[in-house]
């Protein structure tokens, strides 16, 4: 850990009253993917995810299923807790917020609210829905059938009247706008921190912090009466996780906070753009330095829900195209911020397409001219040529494109720019036709496949992130040891050495075969 750098980034906390599915997956893959990318990279990375149990929502679905929330929550937050093992997540740490570690960084955050003069006792009368979890303004519902209150997610709202504790979130307002202007990328994508900030113009009301009408929560100090609002508790996993309130020096939290990196869904942005700076500028403390909103998936065209009976659970998706290609179908098939829709068509074109008709037979017509005509050893170069110089160039070049891309969360970018070479390489192995150089120059034929192997070994360091196991399929069968794959590695100074032994070729990327055409 010594000289390396701190990257801390989270996932939002999952409320425990859903299954995991390939939304809650999407969220983690894409910290994941940034999280191997800053190992590999040299970073010291503090992954976080986990599951956010508290809350009325949690305590009707508890209630619904007929057991205590405790043990509900237990349950339910297993199937996130299982989700790395599905998915090769690399989280470091699991937070629940009914752990003890989180109700004393409650606490602590509460008392340090309140000591600084930013939280008064009233009393709240107004629309709340509990599916959100959120309070709204009259002005922001419209008329449901049956007199009901829809909130702008659709969500049903109910008329709350209760003493409530309240955050002057009021007072925020400037320091908030001030905040966004000196950190123009705090919120990312332009187009989502646009919205934040125009919300933020219009005026902030107090935040109503505290509910009385039912139990599942954690106690405010000092009242026990009243519980600590969800989205409060809820955010401040992330400093909990960090060790709050121990902040002093050399302590997690020094190291880590703020947090280099907060991704979330464009559903709960308010909250960590808005609601969670507030707090933390508020208690003292540091806000995080960025809050990525991504996109929505939906499957088939149509919104995932249960009554449509169309949600999709990650295991079903590794079970049949496998992990790599599942991940590597998130990370590329939607510009990262924007919507996506999920179909079997679409994840079946990216597999046979970019995995096995682009990537996988690069990789399989190399290694097997190299296995068939050179001895089953790295071959050796002679001279280069301009168009060899070309494409080791850009596969050299990759690093720091992707550097940059992924500085800037985009995924899909960077995936771009691996394929270019990709389908450099392709077209460079028809111009220069190795398999004809056999007879009449050899030793350019060796030198060819030594370009292209070198190729191959960038490309299979790189795309580690993304697809780590066909990653590794790949860099074993160019015999590169496992202490050779971070992005030290890369460039000219770590060639493949010639004479080599490499195992015998295997296929990386199977292809897909349709059994129904018709879906
Ligand atoms: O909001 N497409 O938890 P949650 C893309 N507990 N992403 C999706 C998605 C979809 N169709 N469905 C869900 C909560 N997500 C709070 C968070 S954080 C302090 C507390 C992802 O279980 C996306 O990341 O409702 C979204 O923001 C999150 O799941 C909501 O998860």
């Amino acid at each position: 850990m010594a000289g390396k750098a701190p990257y801390y980034l989270t996932t939002p906390i999952y409320y425990v009253n859903d299954v995991p599915h390939i939304g809650h997956a999407y969220t983690t893959l894409a910290c994941d993917v940034l999280a191997r990318f800053k190992r590999l990279d040299g970073w010291d990375v503090k992954f976080l995810t986990g599951t956010d149990e508290h809350g009325q929502k949690v305590e009707k679905s508890a209630r619904a299923a007929g057991i205590e929330p405790q043990a509900f929550a237990d349950r339910v937050s297993r199937n996130f807790s299982d989700l790395p093992a599905v998915m090769k997540f690399t989280n470091d740490d699991f937070i629940r917020t009914t752990e003890p570690r989180h109700h004393h960084a409650c606490h602590a955050l509460w008392q340090a609210l309140q000591a600084n003069g930013h939280i008064y006792l009233g009393s709240y009368s107004g629309w709340y829905a509990v599916r959100d979890e959120a309070f709204y303004g009259e002005d922001e519902l419209r008329d449901g059938p049956g007199g009901k209150k829809i909130a702008p997610t659709g969500a049903d709202c109910e008329w709350v009247e209760e003493p409530s504790y309240f955050f002057r979130l009021s007072a925020w307002q400037q320091p908030l706008l001030d905040f966004y202007q000196a950190n123009p990328d705090f919120i990312l994508p332009p187009g989502k921190r646009n919205e934040v900030v125009a919300f933020v113009r219009g005026g902030l009301r107090d935040l109503s912090i505290s509910r009385t009408t039912f139990d599942w929560g954690i106690r405010v100090p000092g009242d026990e009466r009243h519980i600590m609002y969800v989205w409060l508790d809820a955010l401040a996993n992330y400093i909990t996780a960090v060790g709050y309130p121990d902040t002093g020096a050399e302590t997690p939290y020094a190291r880590y906070w703020p947090a280099d990196l907060h991704m979330v869904g464009k559903d709960i942005l308010r909250f960590h753009a808005v609601y969670w700076p507030a707090f933390l500028m508020a208690a003292g403390l540091a806000p995080p330095r960025r809050v990525f909103a991504h996109g929505w998936w939906t499957i088939e065209g149509q919104k995932m829900s249960k009554s449509l009976g169309n949600v999709i659970a990650p295991e079903t998706l590794v079970a049949s195209y496998g992990l790599d290609a599942t991940r590597y179908f998130l990370m590329r098939e939607v510009p990262f911020g924007n919507d996506g829709d999920f179909s079997h068509r679409a994840m079946v074109n990216r597999i046979n397409g970019d995995l096995a008709n682009d990537y996988g037979n690069l990789v399989q017509r190399v290694l097997s001219m190299i296995g068939k005509n050179c001895g089953a050893a790295v071959p050796q170069p002679g001279p280069l040529v301009e168009a060899d110089q070309g494409l080791l160039g850009a596969a050299y070049a990759l690093l720091d494109i992707a550097r940059t891309e992924l500085a800037g969360q985009a995924f899909h970018r960077m995936l771009d720019a691996f394929w270019a070479v990709i389908g450099a390489g392709n077209r460079y192995v028809d111009e220069q036709a190795p398999w004809a150089l056999r007879k009449t120059d050899p030793a350019r034929m060796a030198t060819v496949l030594y370009v292209l192997a070198e190729t191959i070994r960038q490309l299979g360091i790189l795309t580690q992130p993304v697809m780590p196991d066909a990653s590794a399929r790949i860099l074993d069968q160019l015999a590169v040891a496992e202490g050779d794959r971070g992005f030290d590695r890369l460039g000219p100074d770590h060639a493949l050495v010639a004479g080599t032994p490499l195992p015998a070729p295997r296929g990386v990327f199977p292809r897909y075969v349709d059994e129904s055409p018709g879906r």
